[in-house]
């Protein structure tokens, strides 16, 4: 769109205008609110400041309806006040910033009430996020959904510290391997960080990064006014300067003001005729005026730079910008935490003619009339309903279906279940797209791919196939594949399947995400994790190999925290099956889990193992199939007198089967419990303690409560899991009884499994042993061991 000088004159007000709401929506958190935090709002008002132009061009003039932006978490304030402007913002929640069910401190997709695209707050991750979502939109795209859509350009507001993440930096690389399109990061390059100003040099050695994975950079470092300014006589000698001028020194003297610049200016290349007479020829406001005209602050250069771009390449645009421009604290380098005094805000309220209880109002000090910024504002492209899209749920048959074995590993079973779907024509087998770090055919997803191919925007047959040399595994690539196949980053992994799991949302189309990797490694994705489940993505992640139970893989492959994660993670809800049939059970749960509505559906982990166990042989009863999906059921039914239970999870269950047998010799009516999700239970759990809570006086009675319920006081609980025993451990507080908790607290050793279990305390003896501890009576038979 073209811009004439009234369009700029306007863009500059609103950006004016968008900073000072930003200011003082933070002044009255801190100052008017009654209730008030009083804290420091660290770096929420210099970094707003840094941002105020890039993101006014950018929300009142060059966005698309179609385009999503991730904005850096300490930019809030400055989003919500655009989207105050745009009416998509109540003052209420301006002025409850930071409050309860106030406007949010880092933009939240799911917290917040105005038009965020992505959450963020862990910085470097809505970098990454814009990067994937590109890559799922040229997916929807090949597939030939989302036909009348325009593409959008996924946007990142970038600080440059933000840069030093290293997730940025997997996720450029994978950029790159995806022939990477229609993104666009921009970097506010105001040279701070939270703590101090950003190591010199740094920037060139990014810049050449991009270069090399074949983005575009444009860099914006000179205003309009800096541009004249070079162009009149001694205008070279300041260019030299500034671009010489070390980035604490530029910021020091940005703090310090006019005269300071005019000071330095003059001892370091005032003497020289031309250059004199050109500072001179400015009063102190003017020189600094001048001198923090950096690119990023100046309207028209902003707008130039997004405009001059005609390519669909990824474009990093770096923006030269100071951080709390405009402010008393500008350019000073402990100004994260800076918060301006009443007296500052007053004298800053004046400066924008702002009359005093007028502070919310729209378009108070501006030149322009109201109608006419009303009818401006209306028109701004992006600023239309509907931007979150919804996509209808796709159809999952009631029970999924595999081939089975006597003896099986869940992971095979999960294997088996995919290759079913894949075979059929179903919209759940089109929908589904699986994506994996590099660990595909180890994790037993080569059976799906090997039906539904790998997805790349180009063909590219597989050279063993076409040359005809044997190989189990079809690595095909075309536009129609359903596989992503990543390079080995977690990180990427779990942020792929934020976007890919936002497709329904983003681009109108519904997509069924499976991730999966080796269990010990989501510790390795954890933040990234978080953060998809955080902004309410959906899709499945299978971890496997897992726990100790993977013995021959090595010690240093073991996972003991995972289970605990699982359970923790919100919006996550895992699963531990020991059983194929109940993975089948899981699985088609959690794909409808994953469509359903916010707050009701979510994610879904499985916590899977290579270990092959023999199989159970049964009819699968819908009563069977509530207990796996709510999280337990009874295997062996205890009886009326039984004094000990034991509740297993996992990949353990012969040790927990063979170990009842041998306990049921010599105690009475032993029951054996088959946990399928400790998450599942315990949430059941804690929702039925609130409900009865809330409402006194009603019966509801949790899935566990109701399983519990027929134990007597006296029996004893051994749990047993092949991960931190706590996991289990909180059953004995479900209904006061005893329990041992058996599980893993230390890794490392290798063996097999055999010597691993019981060399941790998870085998059929220590099982035994902990049941001899609840009970008293004659001595167990133990199992014998192998000498
Ligand atoms: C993963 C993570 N680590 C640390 C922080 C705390 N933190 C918030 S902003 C920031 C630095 C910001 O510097 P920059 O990205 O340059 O933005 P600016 O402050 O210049 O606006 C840090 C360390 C965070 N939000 N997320
Ligand atoms: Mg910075």
């Amino acid at each position: 769109m073209p811009v004439d000088s009234v369009r700029l004159d306007t863009l500059t007000a609103l950006s004016r205008k968008a900073l000072w709401l930003s200011s003082w929506t933070i002044h009255h958190a801190n100052h008017i609110r009654p209730n008030g935090d009083g804290l420091k709002v660290g770096g929420h008002q210099a970094s707003s400041a840094s941002l105020a132009t890039i993101m006014s061009a950018l929300y009142f003039h060059v966005l698309r309806p179609e385009d999503r932006v991730a904005v850096k978490p300490h930019a809030s304030p400055v989003f919500h006040a655009i989207q105050y402007l745009f009416g998509r913002q109540s003052r209420e929640k301006l002025e409850n910033f930071r409050g309860f069910k106030g406007a949010q401190s880092y933009p939240s997709r799911t917290k917040d009430v105005d038009d965020v695209d992505f959450s963020t707050g862990s910085v470097g991750l809505g970098v990454a996020q814009t990067l994937f979502s590109s890559l799922v939109q040229d997916y929807v795209k090949a597939h030939g959904w989302a036909k009348e859509r325009r593409e959008g350009r996924m946007i990142a507001l970038v600080g440059d510290a933000e840069m030093d993440e290293g997730n940025i930096w997997e996720a450029l690389a994978e950029g790159w391997k995806h022939g990477l399109r229609n993104t666009w990061w921009v970097v506010d390059y105001n040279r701070q960080s939270l703590d101090a100003v950003v190591r010199e040099g740094l920037w060139e050695k990014f810049e050449t990064m991009f270069r090399n994975f074949g983005w575009d950079v444009v860099i914006v470092k000179y205003g309009r006014l800096m541009r004249e300014a070079f162009a009149e006589p001694g205008g070279e000698a300041l260019k030299r300067w500034i671009d010489n001028c070390p980035n604490a020194l530029y910021a020091a003297l940005c703090f310090q003001g006019g005269a300071a610049f005019r000071k330095y200016l003059h001892d370091e290349i005032g003497d020289q005729g031309p250059i004199t007479k050109l500072i001179d020829k400015r009063n102190d406001d003017e020189l600094l005026a001048l001198m923090s005209n950096l690119g990023g602050h100046d309207m028209a250069s902003m707008v130039d730079a997004f405009e001059s771009i005609d390519h669909d390449r990824p474009v990093c645009f770096i923006a030269y910008t100071i951080k709390g421009v405009g402010l008393p604290f500008q350019g000073h380098k402990d100004n994260h935490a800076g918060l301006m005094t009443v007296a500052q805000m007053e004298k800053y309220r004046e400066s924008q003619n702002i009359r005093s209880g007028h502070e919310w109002d729209k378009y108070e000090g501006l030149a322009q009339a109201p109608a006419e910024l009303d009818a401006f504002l209306a028109r701004v492209p992006f600023n239309q309903d509907g931007r979150r899209l919804t996509a209808p749920v796709v159809e999952v048959p009631g029970q999924l279906t595999f081939k089975p074995s006597a003896q099986m590993s869940t992971q095979q079973g999960f294997g088996l279940v995919l290759n079913e779907i894949a075979r059929g024509d179903s919209e759940l087998a089109k929908r589904i797209v699986t994506t994996s770090p590099d660990v595909t055919v180890s994790t037993n997803l080569g059976p799906w791919v090997n039906r539904r191919g790998l997805f790349a925007r180009g063909e590219k047959a597989d050279l063993f196939r076409s040359e005809k040399i044997p190989s189990t595994f079809n690595w095909d690539f075309s536009p129609k594949g359903q596989h992503l196949e990543l390079g080995i980053a977690e990180m990427n992994l779990f942020i792929m399947l934020s976007a890919l799991g936002l497709s329904h949302q983003i681009n109108g189309e519904r997509l069924l995400p499976v991730g999966t990797l080796y269990d010990p490694f989501i510790e390795r994705g954890l933040d990234a994790l978080n953060y998809a489940c955080y902004q309410d993505a959906r899709f499945m992640v299978a971890a496997t190999p897992s726990g100790i139970t993977l013995a021959p893989e090595g010690g240093a492959h073991q996972s003991i925290a995972t289970p605990l994660i699982g359970m923790a993670q919100d919006g996550l809800a895992s699963f531990e099956p020991a059983f194929v049939d109940e993975l089948a059970v899981i699985m088609g749960w959690g794909f409808q889990h994953m469509q359903r509505d916010p707050g009701e559906g979510g994610s879904v982990y499985l916590r899977l193992s290579t270990r092959s166990i023999e199989q159970a042989q049964r009819i699968m009863t819908p009563e069977l199939q509530q207990g796996i999906t709510d999280g337990a059921y009874w295997l062996r039914k205890p009886g009326p007198n039984a004094e000990v239970v034991i509740a297993y999870t996992g990949a353990v269950a012969p040790e927990a089967i063979e170990a009842t047998g041998f306990i049921g010799e010599s105690r009475r009516d032993i029951g054996l419990l088959a946990i399928t999700s400790a998450d599942r239970l315990h949430a059941g759990w804690t929702a039925a303690r609130q409900l009865r809570r809330d409402r006194r006086g009603v019966q509801h009675l949790s899935h566990i409560e109701k399983l519990l319920a027929p134990l007597s006081r006296e029996c004893g609980i051994v749990t047993v899991i092949d991960g931190h025993p706590s996991a289990l451990g909180w059953l004995g507080s479900v209904r006061g009884h005893r329990v041992e908790a058996l599980g893993v607290e230390h890794f490392g050793q290798t063996g097999t499994i055999a010597d691993l279990y019981r060399h941790y305390g998870i085998d059929a003896n220590a099982i035994i042993d902990a049941a001899e501890s609840l009970t008293a009576g004659a001595p167990i038979a133990h199992r014998k061991m192998a000498v």
